[in-house]
């Protein structure tokens, strides 16, 4: 009996304006989608074949644009904190399928994955003039999470370090953001985006969400649950290599000054996004850093106590 595509695990295909893509399947159901164009997931959906990212209905499929939602990758530089354009340019460069890759650290469950890699080319020497290989594995579990491992290693044959920052800056897709619950990062210092980047603590409860957000918490717990009431669905973001977590949306005014943003949009997306920002990463050379995101989405109402966060946050 033939298969169909729609139960072959690993399957390279054409997406959005002929753009390769690769489209995950794990036989419980759960898929994901990842462009070559900014080795980006745009699509993770639940074993009822729900959608769990955010990816705008204005987002522009075509470079030098980055992709405006899924999960973008930034790197060499995480927003404006260097001289490259913001976020770096590792989210609008084409990478490609990893034939070879070393083998992995760590022992993986997961059966469906692809590998990707990226290094520089003589353009981007001249902007950012540092050798590199960036191998990034995307995986689905055997219950539906989505798993990504990062390994940067400073490939330079000069002797020389290179520093940078990253994020992978996630857009979950929620009902109502004034519905929303960010836990775990209650009482941390933060850099406040929208006050330059001026430092601050927060409030000892959950974050919940009545205006416009940009803030870098700093040296995070590894795990932050955000609870969608609505859909009685809990985010579990749980980080490696990451200390920090952004913060962001960018409620109505930002939304409207976005080209390939919605709106209303801002009302059905949250970014929590796994980050190394206030310590640079520095490399020697033939060094390599690891930076892993895994999440989960699981059933929960916060309110039934069925899936108290706190327990979440406590468990392993
Ligand atoms: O991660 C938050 C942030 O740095 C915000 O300041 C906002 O600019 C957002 O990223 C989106 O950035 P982009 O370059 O994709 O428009």
């Amino acid at each position: 009996m033939a298969m169909g595509s729609d139960m072959v695990p690993v399957e390279l295909c054409k997406g959005i304006n002929g753009l390769d893509k690769i489209v995950l399947r794990e036989s419980g159901g759960s898929s994901a989608e990842v462009y070559l164009y900014g080795g980006q997931v745009t699509s993770w959906k639940n074993d009822h074949g729900e959608e769990l990212l955010f990816v705008s209905s204005k987002a522009i499929f075509k470079p030098p644009k980055a992709i405006r939602g899924g999960i973008p990758i930034c790197f060499p530089q995480f927003a404006s904190h260097g001289g490259l354009e913001s976020h770096g340019f590792a989210r609008n460069r084409i990478w490609s399928i990893d034939s070879d890759p070393p083998s992995f650290p760590t022992v993986s469950s997961s059966k469906v994955f692809i590998d990707l890699i990226l290094k520089p080319t003589e353009e981007d020497m001249k902007i950012w003039p540092h050798s590199f290989e960036f191998r990034l594995r995307v995986a689905l579990g055997p219950g539906g999470d989505l798993m990504l491992t990062s390994r940067i290693r400073n490939t330079s044959a000069d002797g020389k370090p290179f520093s940078f920052t990253f994020a992978y800056h996630t857009y979950f897709s929620v009902s109502d953001i004034s519905e929303v619950r960010v836990e775990g990062l209650e009482t941390l210092d933060y850099l406040d985006n929208l006050q330059n980047k001026e430092r601050f603590t927060e409030q000892g409860d959950a974050i919940t969400f009545e205006s416009e957000i940009d803030k870098i918490y700093l040296s995070t717990p590894t795990k932050i649950a955000i609870l969608d009431h609505e859909k009685k669905r809990t985010f579990v973001l749980r980080k490696d290599g990451l200390p920090d977590a952004v913060v962001w949306n960018p409620w109505d005014k930002k939304a409207k000054a976005m080209a390939d943003f919605g709106d209303d949009e801002y009302k059905h997306m949250l970014c929590v996004e796994a980050a190394a920002v206030e310590k640079p990463i520095t490399l020697k050379p033939g060094e390599e850093w690891r930076g892993r995101l895994e999440l989960s989405a699981v059933p929960s109402s916060y309110c039934s106590g069925q899936l108290d966060p706190q327990k979440v946050l406590l468990s392993s």
